[in-house]
């Protein structure tokens, strides 16, 4: 699986033009056609990917999407590209111009995103210190500028979605995981009666992704019917949790909040904030313990909680690496390791990469083809080999890049990939695909 120059200096020139093609000016597409907007947890990996090639256009990514903050400190899930609107289900479903707390001039969705923003900072910081001259500054006075935006979104996370602080966030739709139709939301979902919503026409019908591999209609009106729940009350934090009918302790979200704030409090050191740096260091460490709390004796996964029926959550999907990336106890790390590597995951005999699966492919829950319930997504891969370097897994982290590079050099920058036979799916020319290449290639 050893790359030469050539193919490197190829997939590399491929990824930037995708990022080119999705480049709105300040913002950029999750992707051509299907997301035509910026999404927040994109826009990290984006950054990430950008930092290799234009620091002060990475710096851009960020400040755009930090700009749509709401004044509760939440970082929105989806902010919509200025003169558009039509993206299923647009703005005028969510209905957040009744949302006090959005800020005035921005239209957004209403929910959230895992916060991988502080770890994106951190590459972007690193890229200006490698570059030096403008870059650096560039990136210096970003982060001075924008700190107290990222602890604000921490906070909130910490307080508004952890009301019994647990150390686990709590979210309030599947689309705020990130892994919209996982396994995982089954059980959920199954409990769920939705009431009417408007009316609703997908999107993905056409060449850019079977139907049969997105969310079904149902789970589509679950979705829209929880959107229907929170925009009833105006998006207000603590009405919410009077209405909603999925309230979920995500296990994989408060693994990314813990390795987000561990980075934040090191930048913090470096902008001499010594009080934010400890209060960060304190989330980190109160979210990696809630993380670990919750791992399964039996299979070695971390697990969510459904909250409403009091019930841990069973499918054994790559979230339950979430230790991985929240980071802790080494003994827990070096058994998850193991257990990533082995043959439930990415030792399996029949993968054509030996990459996570999103649903483990020994699980009755695996499909290969759909979504979040089998397919590889190579912005994960990435996530967790930043952990396994940031943990002194170089070994993870090579093995991880290299079979990544090796799926990335089929230059469709696919959203997701089938495990067994390689093929592309979902969109092309993903945004954060082709980040994901670029930093795996580095340099
Ligand atoms: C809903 C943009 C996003 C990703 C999510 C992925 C998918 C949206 C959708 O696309 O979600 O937010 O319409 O399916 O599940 O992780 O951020 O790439």
């Amino acid at each position: 699986m050893t790359r030469t120059l050539l193919d490197a200096g190829v997939v590399r020139h491929a990824a930037v033009g995708v990022l080119r093609r999705n480049d709105l000016g300040t913002m950029t597409t999750a992707a051509p056609d299907l997301y035509p907007h910026q999404w927040s947890w994109d826009a990290a990996f984006v950054a990430i990917g950008l930092a290799r090639v234009d620091v002060p256009r990475a710096v851009t990514e960020l400040r755009s999407l930090l700009a749509a903050q709401w004044s509760t400190g939440m970082v929105p899930h989806i902010v919509f590209a200025p003169g558009t609107g039509d993206y299923f289900p647009g703005p005028d479903r969510w209905g957040t111009d009744d949302a006090p707390a959005r800020p005035a001039g921005y239209r957004t969705s209403g929910i959230c995103q895992p916060p991988v923003h502080a770890i994106a900072l951190r590459h972007v910081l690193d890229r200006g210190k490698e570059n030096g001259g403008l870059d650096a500054l560039v990136a210096r006075e970003f982060a001075a500028e924008s700190l107290d935006g990222w602890l604000a979104w921490h906070r909130w996370l910490a307080t508004a979605r952890d009301p019994d602080g647990v150390g686990l966030v709590e979210i309030h739709h599947s689309w705020e995981s990130g892994f919209d139709n996982s396994p995982r939301w089954d059980g959920p979902y199954s409990r769920i009666t939705a009431g009417p919503v408007p009316p609703f026409a997908r999107r993905d019908t056409h060449h850019v992704a079977s139907v049969a591999e997105r969310p079904s209609d149902e789970e589509y009106t679950r979705y829209l019917w929880l959107v229907e729940q929170m925009r009833s009350v105006g998006y207000d934090d603590d009405r919410v949790l009077d209405v909603i009918d999925f309230r979920v302790r995500d296990v994989f979200f408060s693994a990314v909040l813990a390795a987000a704030a561990e980075v934040l409090a090191g930048i913090c050191d470096e902008f001499d904030r010594p009080d934010d740096a400890a209060e960060q260091r304190g989330l980190a460490a109160r979210f990696r313990a809630g993380v670990s709390s919750t791992v399964d004796p039996a299979t070695g996964l971390a697990r969510d909680v459904d909250v409403l029926a009091g019930e841990w959550i069973g499918p054994q999907t790559v979230a339950g690496f979430a230790p991985l990336v929240a980071g802790g106890d080494a003994g827990l790390l070096a058994a998850q390791r193991a257990l990533l590597r082995g043959p439930r995951w990415m030792g399996h005999p029949a993968l054509r990469y030996p990459l996570p699966t999103s649903t483990s492919p020994v699980s009755p829950d695996f499909r290969p083809r759909t979504y979040w319930r089998g397919p590889v997504w190579p912005f994960l891969n990435l996530l967790l080999g930043w952990a396994a370097r940031r943990d002194g897994a170089d070994d993870l982290h090579r093995d991880l890049r290299d079979a990544s590079l090796a799926q990335l050099s089929d230059l469709t920058f696919a959203e997701y990939y089938e495990p067994l036979t390689g093929e592309p799916l979902g969109s092309h020319a993903q945004a954060w695909t082709a980040a994901a290449a670029l930093e795996w290639l580095g340099g």
